[in-house]
């Protein structure tokens, strides 16, 4: 009988924990514990790091876990190294469940970038009115360009006060959509919205708000992830847990 662990964290993560529920049979998703309160799950859920490969491959093993699911952000690349690094360790199979990254279509005026610094000197030059999509954990890079006007959204209010001389804090969780991204950056009269490649759709409707207001994006674009097998959906974890041993993979 199979026992799944699903790194987690995303929209693929919480699809497939309700299929995995559907399923039956023993499977917990993961959280880092990076924001206060992370959605619920109807799978029983874990919390916290599990101390590098060595960590969580004693955690595969002590648990008996057969499958791994690796179905963070495409930006959580040491979970997802560790992941592959750890699976192999402990002799236990992984997957990546992964969403592929955006493309422009017409309309779109975006600067790719290869990171975050990358994004912070593309933003050299005079004040303008910037909206930060990056989250909590990598806001204070952009205090080397405090000429800016920022709107900054976080998940959970911060301990302490970004390091941005001017800034806008709003606290919301996605999935967003395009009604209420079109409005947030009329409201605030953004003139350039920096964002990650995150891919799929929770994070998306900010990018078709910017379209739509002629807005140029600076695209930060993703880090190098290790070769693993990959899917894109939720029920080819699924066919994969069924069916994979039959495959070799
Ligand atoms: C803790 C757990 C679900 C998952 C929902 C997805 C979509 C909505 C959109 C913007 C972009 C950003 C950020 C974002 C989105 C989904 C997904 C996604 C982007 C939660 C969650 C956890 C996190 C961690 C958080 C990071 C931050 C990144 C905010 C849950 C809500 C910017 C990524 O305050 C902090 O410390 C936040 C940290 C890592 C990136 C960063 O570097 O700051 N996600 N987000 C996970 C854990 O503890 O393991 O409550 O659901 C999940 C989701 N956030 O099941 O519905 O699938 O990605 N998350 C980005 O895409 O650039 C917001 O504002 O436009
Ligand atoms: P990261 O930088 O790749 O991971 C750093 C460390 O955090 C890992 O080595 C691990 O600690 C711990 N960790 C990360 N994900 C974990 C998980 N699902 N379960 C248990 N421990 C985890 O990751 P991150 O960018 O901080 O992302 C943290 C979480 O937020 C991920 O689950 C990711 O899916 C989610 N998220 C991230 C982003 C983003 O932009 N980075 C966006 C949306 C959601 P140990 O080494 O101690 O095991």
């Amino acid at each position: 009988m199979s026992n799944i662990l699903v790194l987690g964290g995303t929209t693929e993560a919480s699809a497939l924990a309700v299929l995995l529920a559907a399923r039956g049979g023993d499977a917990v998703l993961s959280y880092a514990g990076r924001v206060a309160s992370p959605r619920a799950q109807p799978i029983p859920v874990r919390v916290g790091g599990f101390g590098g490969v060595e960590g969580l491959a004693l955690y595969l093993g002590d648990h008996g876990v057969t499958h791994l699911v690796d179905a963070t952000h495409p930006f959580a690349a040491r979970m997802s190294a560790n992941a592959v690094l750890a699976a192999d360790r402990a002799g236990v199979r992984h997957i990546a469940l992964t969403r592929p990254p955006w493309s422009p279509v017409a309309g779109d005026r975006w600067t790719h970038v290869a990171d975050i610094e990358a994004a912070v000197t593309a933003l050299a030059g005079p004040s303008r009115r910037v909206m930060l999509a990056l989250g909590r954990m990598q806001v204070d890079a952009f205090a080397a360009q405090p000429q800016h006007d920022y709107l900054l959204r976080f998940v959970d209010v911060p301990d302490h006060p970004p390091g941005l001389p001017r800034h806008h804090l709003v606290v919301d969780r996605g999935p967003f959509d395009l009604d209420g991204d079109l409005r947030l950056l009329e409201a605030h009269g953004i003139e350039v919205v920096v964002c990650k490649n995150a891919g799929g759709t929770g994070a998306q409707a900010k990018l078709g708000a910017a379209r739509a207001l002629g807005v140029p994006v600076i695209m930060i674009d993703r880090p190098a992830l290790p070769a693993r097998l990959e899917v894109h959906a939720a029920e080819d974890v699924l066919h994969w847990l069924d069916h994979g041993a039959d495959l070799g993979v």
